[in-house]
């Protein structure tokens, strides 16, 4: 599909979601490191052949703890519930050494998501790069139980990846059930809603909308957009990506065979830094 379709798609998507409100005069924000602001396939690993038309299968992102000759490699997998531990990891690249470069997308070098498997629960946390390449954080696994790590990166003259890693919080715990779907979540007294459907194998638009006490609210300039919503599948835990557009809407590409999914907005209003979460299945 060339550029041109997929705007095509995305302003009838955006038609058919706000009664075409929306689909006059929608312009694309600058896309990070200069990719497409939206791709059909998965940024992720996947390959695209435009020229046959065809696309590869595709694998999406977080499934793997090396890909395309990049390694996550963590110091430690097994921390101790509800601590602070002083958390390290390395990107090990294709010459078998930390990778100490990277691209800035989403104004970070890297973003680092950690959730427990059965999504209730999420975190979104900006490492420090040590010069030789190591990456800390103090992180803290709230429960026993297990969980999932995510580290969002390019590196320098590298693919944009997503490498995930399994990290364990010992102890008895018992799973929550998968949410059903949802499409209003509220955190520290605001509400904030969901329009739009998760589309097999389509661009799908979705926007979001923020009040407290009925009164909506602006939020701030957060990671380059006005929030980032990360997007992850019931079942086997896949990052998928979505890619913010303008203002509140954001495009989804759920993968064509449908899943459950689990959708995380963090937001910044009075300077802080929220999360909202809904279900969405399509
Ligand atoms: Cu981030």
């Amino acid at each position: 599909m060339n550029t041109a379709t997929k705007l095509g798609v995305f302003a009838a998507g955006l038609a058919v979601v706000f009664g075409g409100a929306y689909a006059v005069g929608v312009t694309q924000e600058d896309p990070p490191r200069g990719q497409v602001a939206y791709s059909p396939e998965p940024a992720h690993g996947g390959h695209a052949h435009e020229e046959t038309g065809e696309t590869a299968p595709s694998v999406p992102g977080g499934l793997q703890i090396s890909q395309d000759g990049y390694r996550l490699r963590p110091a430690t997998t097994t921390l101790e519930p509800g601590k602070s531990h002083d958390f390290a990891f390395h990107i090990v690249g294709p010459d078998g050494k930390p990778v100490t470069g990277y691209q800035v997308a989403h104004e970070k070098k890297l973003h680092l998501i950690v959730a427990p498997r059965d999504l209730g629960g999420f975190q979104h946390l900006h490492p420090e790069l040590a010069p030789d390449g190591t990456w800390t954080i103090p992180l803290a696994l709230p429960e026993p139980g297990a969980y999932r790590m995510y580290a969002d990166f390019a590196p320098e003259g590298g693919p944009a990846l997503t490498l995930g890693a399994d990290l364990t919080a010992p102890g008895d715990f018992e799973p929550d059930p998968f949410p059903k779907t949802s499409r209003t979540s509220t955190v520290d007294g605001y509400t904030v809603t969901l329009q739009g459907e998760m589309n097999p194998g389509q661009p799908s638009p979705l926007a979001l909308a923020v009040s407290r006490d009925g009164t909506p609210v602006d939020p701030e300039p957060y990671l380059g957009a006005q929030g980032h919503l990360v997007m992850l599948r019931a079942g086997d835990l896949a990052y998928l990506h979505v890619h913010p557009m303008t203002g509140l809407v954001f495009m989804a590409q759920a993968p064509p065979e449908g899943g459950a999914y689990r959708l995380f907005f963090d937001f910044k209003h009075d300077g802080e830094v929220r999360t909202a979460s809904f279900t969405l299945e399509g």
